[in-house]
């Protein structure tokens, strides 16, 4: 066979068998087959040496044509099979606008939407929301609050000082003493926020945890008005009628003070140890005549109540939650279900 039969060969069985390249290695292999440096082409061009010189030229034209049509179908297949890619990958990864996402919205953790409830529940009973300072001084934590220097009662909340002799609020009770000192009779105010005991963790105890505070200052409150408050409060925050008890309880800052329980939805409710029917849920009392003096406000012109509620007990309380602990440990499975 002379040269320019085997050219116009190759030609015919390269360009044919180009269309079944179907990957680029496919591709590459093609190419190194007939036009690379070991490839057909060279192994047939090595048999120009041997022709006429005229014939030589021609052959030569031949097999530049045929290089040149080789190469440019294969940069044509090089083209087609990257389109070709492109368009299978995005068929693979088709997207759907209206597929569901995933739920993976935060919402508030339940301390917060407990806060949230209680403000809102005494912003509409006429109560003004405070705030005050975590680092307090010992005056408006203890000695406007009718603790003595040398009182026993201050050891009823374990105090973490600072190096330069304030505290970290160990109650919300210290908001009472800058309420009176900024607000003129009558006021109501209620101040949420956090404390800090120096005290060994369990079930039911925190180092840190959030109080709420109330105060209502006026002429000639009672215990009847505190009562009447605190059931309409509970029973919003608890969904049912709420009755209420009163124990006698002791806090410096309140005379009379008492413990205040709920009766208990005995059907409804997780049974608890000792299934009493009435639960323990917070302090509270008639303003002490000290502290209102204290406060700069005559305690023969006006009286007051305050109370003290724990406002992670109240959580634990309303969801059933048994440990206290599991609150700010931040594990997803817990908090999701709120
Ligand atoms: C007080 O802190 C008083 N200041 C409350 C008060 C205010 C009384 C106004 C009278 C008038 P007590 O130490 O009992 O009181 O705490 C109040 C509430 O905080 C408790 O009923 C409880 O719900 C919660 N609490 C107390 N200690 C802890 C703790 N370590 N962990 C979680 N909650 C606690």
């Amino acid at each position: 066979m002379d040269l320019l039969t085997a050219i116009t060969n190759l030609e015919r069985e390269a360009l044919d068998s180009i269309g079944v390249c179907d990957s680029k290695v496919a591709l590459e292999e093609h190419y190194h087959r007939f036009l690379g440096k070991k490839g057909e082409l060279t192994a047939i061009l090595r048999g120009l040496k041997d022709l006429a010189p005229e014939a030589r030229r021609q052959t030569g034209e031949e097999a530049n044509r045929v290089r040149a049509a080789i190469e440019s179908a294969h940069a044509r297949a090089r083209t087609e099979l990257e389109r070709r890619l492109i368009e299978e990958r995005l068929q693979g990864e088709s997207y759907d606008a209206l597929r569901p996402l995933p739920d993976l919205t935060g919402h508030l953790h339940p301390i917060t939407s407990m806060q949230m409830e209680v403000e809102q529940i005494f912003t509409g009973m006429g109560f003004q929301i405070m705030d005050g300072p975590e680092i307090e001084t010992d005056e408006n934590n203890f000695g406007r609050l009718n603790f003595s220097d040398d009182h026993p009662a201050r050891d009823m909340q374990d105090t973490i000082w600072t190096t330069d002799g304030n505290l970290l609020r160990t109650h919300t009770s210290s908001v009472q003493v800058r309420a009176m000192r900024l607000l003129r009779p009558p006021f109501r105010i209620i101040a949420p926020g956090r404390v800090f005991r120096y005290e060994e963790t369990d079930a039911t105890h925190e180092s840190t945890f959030h109080q709420v505070e109330g105060m209502l200052i006026d002429r000639e409150v009672s215990v009847a008005n505190l009562i009447h408050v605190m059931k309409t409060f509970l029973s919003r925050v608890f969904e049912r009628p709420i009755e209420v008890r009163l124990r006698p309880g002791y806090f410096p800052f309140v005379e009379p003070g008492f413990e205040l329980d709920i009766n208990r939805n005995l059907e409804g409710e997780r049974r608890f140890e000792g299934d009493a029917a009435w639960l323990e849920l917070l302090p509270c009392g008639l303003v002490h005549p000290n502290v209102l003096s204290a406060g700069g406000i005559d305690p023969k012109q006006w009286s007051g109540f305050a109370f003290g509620l724990g406002l992670d007990r109240l959580v634990m309380m309303k969801y059933g939650i048994e440990d206290i602990r599991h609150m700010f440990t931040g594990n997803l499975r817990f908090l999701s279900q709120f």
